[in-house]
């Protein structure tokens, strides 16, 4: 056990765990709500908060379902899970399975996941599958497979997954006392948006806040179904993690939508990058594109016709930034200053005017 209690512990009486349920956990959760130093001004939002879904066990958002899907499992005696994934799904399947016995099968498109996240499930020891098409394809393939093999499916399908996660909404009226006004956040699969309003509205109605935010979702516009109102068949994204074209949550991700009043809109990839940099320059904070679809989205507001004026804003930035780092290389256009290393040639290059 890790010595910070995991999602679980935490919030064990809004969870489905009976005393059968095994006490799983990697010390998932409980991750940082940092205020804006930047971004916040330059929009006039009351307070706007970034949540690290980076510094969760495997570097993402996905350890809090991972989580409860695995007690599920290992309560309900399964030997082995399964998912398709554009990364992050993967890496946190295989390192749950990893400590837990659970052989794991993970199915991803080739040549579409980010470095960082096959390292991970390479690490790990799943078996992983490269298939010949999207996460889509991937998708549709293991929830055929499930049919006919003894394996526990363990995509944000699986009803454990959306329980898990929706404690980062939990955690985030804990710490704020109140829900925020609007929650930011990316849609791919659309899991997630499903999961924090379920928690939101379920701590409402418990009285631990008055309000619900209302849910602003953000898709990259090469990937947009929701946006668009038909699958998309080739998506296209920097954003590796959300290249998905047709999410399996699709109708709840509306639903949230339409009851909180809020919005699922699209942000350009050269958008998602600019966030992306200015979280990194001006907060600090490195995180994967997907994840700066929130900010990038939230930027967008004020022409969309949102007002932020005196708004509590939180975005959720679900995975950390080193997982690609291939997409640091290349966006951030820094270039290496070669130098010898000697006081001399340190002073005369620093001098040099560059
Ligand atoms: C960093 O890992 O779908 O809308 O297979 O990795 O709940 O799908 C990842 C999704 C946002 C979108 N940010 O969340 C997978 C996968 C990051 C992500 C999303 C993902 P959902």
């Amino acid at each position: 056990m890790s010595m910070m209690p995991g999602v679980i512990d935490r919030y064990r009486e809004h969870l489905p765990v009976t005393d059968a349920t095994p006490a799983v956990s990697l010390g998932e959760g409980s991750t940082p709500l940092v205020r804006s130093q930047s971004i916040s001004d330059s929009l006039g939002c009351k307070d706007l908060y970034f949540k690290l879904e980076g510094c969760n066990p495997t570097g993402s958002f996905k350890d809090r379902g991972m989580v409860m899907a695995i007690a599920k499992a290992l309560e309900a005696g399964k030997k082995r899970i399964i998912c398709a994934s554009t990364g992050n799904t993967s890496a946190a399947a295989a390192a749950y399975g990893a400590r837990y016995q659970l052989e794991t099968l993970v199915l991803v498109p080739a040549g579409e996941i980010a470095l960082g996240k096959l390292a991970q499930a390479m690490a790990y020891g799943a078996r992983i599958l490269a298939v010949n098409g999207s996460f889509d394809d991937a998708l549709t393939a293991v929830r055929e497979i499930v049919e006919i093999m003894d394996i526990e499916l363990v995509n944000s399908v699986n009803p454990y997954r959306i329980e898990g996660q929706k404690t980062g909404a939990f955690e985030i009226v804990d710490e704020l006392g109140e829900a925020p006004d609007l929650l930011c956040i990316p849609v791919g699969n659309a899991g997630n948006i499903t999961a924090y309003w379920k928690g939101f509205t379920e701590y409402q109605s418990m009285g631990k806040s008055e309000t619900t935010p209302k849910m602003m979702g953000f898709q990259a516009a090469g990937a947009a179904p929701i946006v668009r109102g038909e699958p998309v068949l080739k998506p296209e994204t920097i954003a590796t993690a959300i290249r998905i074209g047709n999410p399996a949550s699709w109708e709840k991700a509306e639903a949230a939508r339409d009851e909180s009043e809020g919005m699922i809109d699209m942000v350009e990839d050269s958008e998602i990058v600019d966030a992306y940099l200015r979280l990194a320059r001006e907060e600090g904070i490195f995180c994967e594109p997907a994840s700066a679809a929130s900010v990038a989205g939230l930027i967008k507001l004020p022409e969309l016709g949102v007002d932020l004026t005196g708004k509590t804003v939180v975005c959720i930035l679900t995975g950390n930034g080193l997982k690609d780092p291939g997409t640091a290389e290349k966006r951030a256009l820094v270039e290496l200053e070669y130098v010898e290393p000697d006081i001399d040639s340190v002073m005369k290059l620093l001098n040099s005017g560059k």
